[in-house]
């Protein structure tokens, strides 16, 4: 039989089969993970074969784990040099973002986007919480869309507490695989709940997840909406970054700075302080936003974003 990874808890995993059946499977002792810097054999969103246990009911053998079409990682906790999956088999991801309460750093978006580049995963941003926006950060959000769709990240203004937007977001997931992930508090759980309210996720209030160590989500799950719409729920993922990347792979990921390769004097240029660099003149002349140098700069000048 097969089926998809929903979570795991311990050494057990939730698989969901045929008919919307949820088994519960475990991996034999013999089994070997591949890549050994890895230290999850099985991961959210997985595609894996399973034999029933004759002993228990819906109790199942893992026996293989299908090819990912892609996977997210971030650097294991204690392990520095390992990593672990978070999720994989993932067609879009949703950055959520939110301009107030708390208000999300354009240093964090490029450093996760450049992330999603690095494992060839598609973007949207989704701007929360626009309930609470004075003038000001609705002009905010106007520049940031303008910004990011210049480089092909769709953006979203929505507010998961009063409805606004929501249907636009429930018509663009359908048939997707969609992971959610942006810090703790800026409302994955709560859009989640409120495009399908039969999820009944647990939220934190803000107050909660501001204490340290509060999180509602622990690890990454994955919801079935229907036989083909799979919604992924994560918790903060701070972590996430690119993983053992050399400094002058980093503009690669900045799509703006990619369509420039080769036009440098030097072909390994940092465009840092080298004569004739195309992407310091790009941003001279506005054709490359600051924000987005400075987060390249601040990445690179940054060896924990990148390891
Ligand atoms: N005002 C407002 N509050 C929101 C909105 N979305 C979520 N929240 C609140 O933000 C807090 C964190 O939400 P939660 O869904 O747990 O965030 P998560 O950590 O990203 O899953 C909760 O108190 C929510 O009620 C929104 O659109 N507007
Ligand atoms: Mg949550
Ligand atoms: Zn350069």
């Amino acid at each position: 039989m097969q089926g998809k990874i929903l979570k795991s808890v311990g050494s057990w995993y939730d698989i969901l089969g045929e008919n919307q059946l949820v088994f519960k499977g475990r991996l034999r002792g013999k089994f070997k993970i591949n890549d050994s810097k890895l230290t999850n054999p099985i991961a959210v969103g997985d595609v894996v074969t399973f034999e029933l246990e004759n002993n228990g009911e819906n109790k199942v053998i893992i026996t293989n784990v299908c090819d990912r079409s892609n996977y997210l990682i971030r650097k294991s906790a204690h392990k520095s040099e390992h990593a672990h999956i978070i999720a994989s088999n993932i067609d879009e991801i949703f950055l959520i973002a939110t301009l107030a309460m708390p208000e999300t750093s354009l240093g964090f978006i490029d450093r996760f986007l450049t992330a999603a580049e690095s494992f060839r995963i598609k973007v949207s941003i989704i701007f929360n919480k626009c309930d609470l926006w004075n003038s000001n950060q609705n002009d905010t959000f106007i520049e940031l869309c303008t910004l990011y769709e210049s480089l092909q990240y769709q953006c979203f203004k929505i507010s998961a507490d009063t409805g606004h937007g929501i249907d636009t977001i429930k018509e663009h997931i359908k048939g997707k695989t969609i992971l959610f992930g942006g810090h703790s508090g800026v409302g994955k759980s709560t859009l989640m709940n409120k495009m399908f309210p039969q999820l009944a996720q647990k939220t934190s209030a803000v107050s909660n997840f501001a204490q340290k160590g509060v999180h509602t989500t622990t690890f990454a799950e994955m919801f079935a909406l229907d036989n083909y719409t799979f919604l992924i729920d994560t918790p903060g993922i701070k972590e996430f970054g690119l993983t053992g990347i050399e400094p002058e792979e980093i503009s690669h990921y900045f799509p703006e700075m990619r369509a420039l390769i080769g036009e440098c004097k030097f072909h390994n240029c940092q465009h840092i302080n080298e004569p004739n660099c195309i992407v310091i003149a790009s941003v001279k002349s506005n054709k490359i936003a600051f924000s987005r140098y400075k987060s390249y700069v601040s990445m690179l000048q940054n060896d924990d974003n990148r390891k």
